[in-house]
């Protein structure tokens, strides 16, 4: 009889290059994504774990070990949320988990937002909202919460923005920009409208858009759109508005991959 062992096994599974099949536990598939940088990590991991106590103790002591507490929100909480999305994205985490991750970041942004001894200035006015039919708004509080780091006044008109509603703030409060998130197919058409009417009352001013939904080819259809991939972007966008003017054409040149 064949008396075959598990290490004689191993070595033919090795010569072949066959890798034995093994189930990976959520935790274990996050801790492969996690950043290695031994301050960023515990931040990433808290954030995954969507322990909002534990991601404040480890930006405490990245800030103590002389991280900036505004560069911290993207080299750090983007980069554990993104670790989140990932894992939904692959069906191995679930809702309630995206859930408490982004209230555990949100808090951490806040934090660190209250750390910083760089006071920005006041660099214009903003105006975000979630289009008209939709309540995914986790991206846009992101969005809304780097632009205030990065020193804009955000008037916030929070989520299922009726089209109307949107038009009527950006009349009121003259921004420097709009943004928009859309989650939905269904919902992004409300970029649209708002881009029409906006146009209609002689208010040509760029109008940012991101979220799951769109992409750069559906926003480059309005005259006024101008894609950001990353909630990051909103605020880079903001900038190049205020460096270089509020011409569309150029701002698409500069942001819109070609
Ligand atoms: C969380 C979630 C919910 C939560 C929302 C809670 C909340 N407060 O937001 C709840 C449970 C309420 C929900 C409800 C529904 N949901 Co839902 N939901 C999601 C889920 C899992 C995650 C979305 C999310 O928050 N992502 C993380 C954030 C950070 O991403 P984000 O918003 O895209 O933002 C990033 C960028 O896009 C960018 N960004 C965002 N905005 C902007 C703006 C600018 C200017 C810039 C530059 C960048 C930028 O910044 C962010 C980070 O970089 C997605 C699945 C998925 N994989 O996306 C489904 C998903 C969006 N939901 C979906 C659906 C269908 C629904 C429901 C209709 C379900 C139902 N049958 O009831 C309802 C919708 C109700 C409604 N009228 O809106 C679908 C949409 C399908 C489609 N393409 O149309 C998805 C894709 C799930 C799926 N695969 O089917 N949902």
């Amino acid at each position: 009889m064949l008396d075959l062992k598990l290490e004689d096994i191993d070595g033919i599974l090795v010569r072949y290059n066959v890798a034995l099949e093994k189930e990976m536990t959520p935790d274990e598939a996050a801790e492969e994504l996690y950043p290695k940088d031994e301050l960023i990590y515990p931040i990433a991991k808290a954030i995954y774990e969507g322990e909002e106590d534990d991601v404040i103790d480890a930006l405490k002591a990245a800030i103590d070990a002389g991280k900036k507490p505004i560069d911290l929100i993207n080299d750090a909480l983007m980069v554990g949320m993104g670790v989140v999305s990932q894992l939904y994205d692959e069906g191995i985490i679930f809702l309630p988990n995206v859930m408490m991750s982004a209230d555990a970041m949100l808090n951490g942004i806040e934090f660190c937002k209250t750390q910083t001894t760089e006071i920005p200035e006041n660099k214009g006015k903003i105006v975000c909202h979630v289009a008209e039919g939709d309540v995914h708004d986790i991206g846009k509080n992101i969005v809304v919460a780097l632009l205030r780091a990065a020193g804009y006044e955000v008037i916030d008109l929070g989520r299922d923005v009726p089209v109307d509603e949107v038009i009527a703030a950006v009349i009121a409060n003259k921004p420097i920009m709009l943004t928009g998130t859309a989650l939905m197919t269904t919902t992004m058409y409300a970029f649209k409208e708002v881009n029409d009417k906006l146009l209609e009352k002689g208010m040509k001013i760029p109008f940012a858009c991101g979220g799951g939904a769109v992409n750069q080819d559906f926003v480059s259809q309005y005259d006024l759109g101008v894609y950001g991939e990353e909630a990051s972007d909103a605020a880079k966008i903001a900038d190049a508005i205020i460096a270089s003017g509020d011409d569309i054409e150029k701002l698409r040149e500069e942001f819109h991959k070609h």
